[in-house]
C-alpha cells in the first residue's frame, strides 16, 4: 500500500486525504490546527462539505487515515495549503514555504512532492529550491539515485461538489521536468477518472489562474451590465436571458460581488506577474470588488426617507448552499451597513449557527429567516440559497426588497414588489 502525506487539511486537503484513504492509500494528514487534528482523529470534520463526514469517519475507522501536526515519511507528499495575497495584492507564499520546509526532513529518494495549492507562476520551482536548501543530499534532475520528483497539480474542485469533482474532473499535471510529470501522472491515474493532461509546471500554474480569471472576468461583465441596466432602468435578468438565446452568447449572473478564497484572489497573481499587460483582468477584479459598494448605495437610496428602518439581510455565505463565509461580499455589505446605521442589522443565514467573530462585536443579529422578514422594512437578498428561493414572495408585500441575485425574475413580480432592480 502506498503512503501519502497530505499537508494542509482544509477545504481541499481534507477531502483529498479522505478520498485517498478510502481508495488504496495509507494517508497521514498534517495541519497546524490542533483542534482540527483532534476532530479528524476522532472521525469528525471541522469543515462542511457534503458526505465528507462519512468518508473521514470511514477512513479513520479503517485505520487508513490519521492526522498530526507533524509530517511522516511517505511515498507521495501532497501540499494543499492556502496561498492568500498580502494587503497590496501580492501573493503570500509563506504557507507553501513553511509546508515545504516542514516535509523536507522526511523526504527520501524516489518520493514525489506535489503542490496542489493554487500558485503564482514559478512556485513549483521555488518548492524544489526550498527542498534542496533543506536537503542538499537530494537531487531534482537527471538519473541520480538520490533524486525526488516535484510537480504541480492544481486543485480545480467546486465547493459543494468536491468529492465528486476530485474523481471526475480532468487534471493538469506539470512537473519541474518530464520525469516528475510522468511519476505524478501515475499517482493521479490511481484515483482520477477524468482525463489527465501533461504539461510543465509553469503552464500548469498559469492554467489554474487562467480558469479562475476567466470566470472572474465573465462575472464582472454581468456585474457591470447590472449597473448599466440600473442606470437605464432596464431589467438586467430579462436582458441576460434574452441575450443568452444567441447561440454563442452565455452571460453569467450578476450578484452582490465575488467572494470565496479563489476567484476573488487568484486573478491578482496574474496581475502581479504581468502588471502592465493584465489590464482586463485587473479591471474585472475592480468591477467585482466595487459591486458590494454599489449595493450599499442602493440600500441608502431606498432608506433615505424612512425613519430608523429595520434592515434585514438574507444570506452571509459567499455563494448559494454553502456555509463558507470567506471573502463573502454579503459579510462585507453587512459590516458596512452596521457602520452606517445605528439600529440593529438583522441577518438570516440558514447555514450557520452563530455569527462569525467580527460580526458578533457589531450591531448585527442573527435571526431566523421568517422572523427576520416579518419585522423588516427593507429586505436585502444577498445569497441565492435554495432555502430563500422557497420563500413565498407574498411575505415581501409592503416591504422594500433589494434582490441582488435575481431570485424573483418574473417581471410582473419585480415591478410590483421590488423597489429597486440591481
Ligand atoms: N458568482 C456570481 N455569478 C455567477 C457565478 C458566480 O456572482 O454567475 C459568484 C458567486 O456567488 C461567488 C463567486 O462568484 O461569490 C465564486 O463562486 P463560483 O461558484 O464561481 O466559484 P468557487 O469560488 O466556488 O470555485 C472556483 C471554481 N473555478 C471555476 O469555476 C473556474 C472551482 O472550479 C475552483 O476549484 C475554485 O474556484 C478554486 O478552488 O480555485
Amino acid at each position: 500500500m502506498q503512503k501519502v502525506c497530505v499537508v494542509g487539511l482544509g477545504y481541499i486537503g481534507l477531502p483529498t486525504a479522505a478520498l485517498l484513504a478510502n481508495s488504496q492509500f495509507q494517508v497521514h494528514g498534517v495541519d497546524i490546527n490542533q483542534k482540527a487534528i483532534d476532530m479528524i482523529n476522532n472521525g469528525q470534520v471541522h469543515i462542511y462539505e457534503p458526505d465528507l463526514d462519512k468518508m473521514v469517519q470511514n477512513a479513520v475507522n479503517n485505520g487508513n487515515l490519521q492526522a498530526s501536526t507533524l509530517p511522516e515519511k511517505a511515498d507521495v507528499f501532497v501540499v494543499a495549503v492556502p496561498t492568500p495575497f498580502t494587503e497590496n495584492y501580492k501573493p503570500d507564499l509563506a504557507y507553501v514555504e513553511q509546508a515545504t520546509r516542514s516535509i523536507s526532513p522526511y523526504l527520501e529518494p524516489g518520493n514525489i512532492v506535489i503542490l496542489e495549492s493554487t500558485s503564482p507562476v514559478g512556485t513549483t520551482e521555488k518548492v524544489a529550491k526550498w527542498i534542496l536548501e533543506e536537503r542538499p543530499d537530494l537531487n531534482i534532475t537527471g538519473n541520480s539515485e538520490n533524486r525526488i520528483f516535484v510537480a504541480h497539480c492544481p486543485e480545480r474542485v467546486l465547493p459543494g461538489e468536491i468529492l465528486k469533482e476530485l474523481v471526475e474532473n480532468d487534471r493538469i499535471i506539470g512537473g519541474i521536468d518530464e520525469e516528475s510529470t510522468k511519476k505524478t501522472v501515475q499517482f493521479y491515474k490511481k484515483f482520477v477518472k477524468g482525463e489527465i493532461l501533461e504539461t510543465n509546471a509553469r503552464t500548469a500554474e498559469l492554467a489554474k489562474l487562467t480558469e479562475n480569471a476567466f470566470r472572474d472576468v465573465n462575472i464582472a461583465f454581468a456585474n457591470e451590465l447590472s449597473m448599466i441596466c440600473d442606470e437605464l432602468n432596464i431589467n438586467v435578468w430579462e436582458l441576460i436571458n434574452l441575450a443568452n438565446h444567441h447561440p454563442r452568447v452565455n452571460i453569467l449572473q450578476p450578484g452582490p460581488g465575488v467572494g470565496g478564497h479563489c476567484i476573488a484572489v487568484d486573478p491578482w497573481f496574474i496581475v502581479d506577474a504581468a502588471p502592465e499587460t493584465a489590464k482586463l483582468i485587473r479591471t474585472a477584479r475592480m468591477v467585482n470588488d466595487s459591486k458590494p459598494y454599489f449595493v450599499i448605495e442602493k440600500i441608502k437610496e431606498v432608506t433615505k426617507n424612512l425613519q430608523n428602518p429595520t434592515i434585514v439581510c438574507l444570506g452571509l455565505a459567499f455563494k448559494a448552499n454553502v456555509d463558507d463565509l470567506r471573502e463573502s461580499p454579503a459579510v462585507k455589505i453587512v459590516k458596512e451597513l452596521s457602520a452606517i446605521y445605528d439600529q440593529t442589522i438583522y441577518v438570516a443565514e440558514p447555514h450557520i449557527e452563530e455569527l462569525p467573530k467580527d460580526l458578533l462585536e457589531l450591531n448585527v443579529q442573527l435571526v431566523k429567516t421568517e422572523e427576520a422578514i416579518e419585522k423588516a422594512d427593507v429586505v436585502v437578498l444577498l445569497v441565492d440559497h435554495d432555502y430563500f428561493k422557497e420563500i413565498n414572495p407574498r411575505v415581501f408585500e409592503g416591504k422594500k426588497l433589494i434582490d441582488t441575485r435575481g431570485i424573483y425574475k418574473n417581471e410582473e413580480e419585480r415591478m410590483t414588489r421590488l423597489s429597486i432592480r440591481i
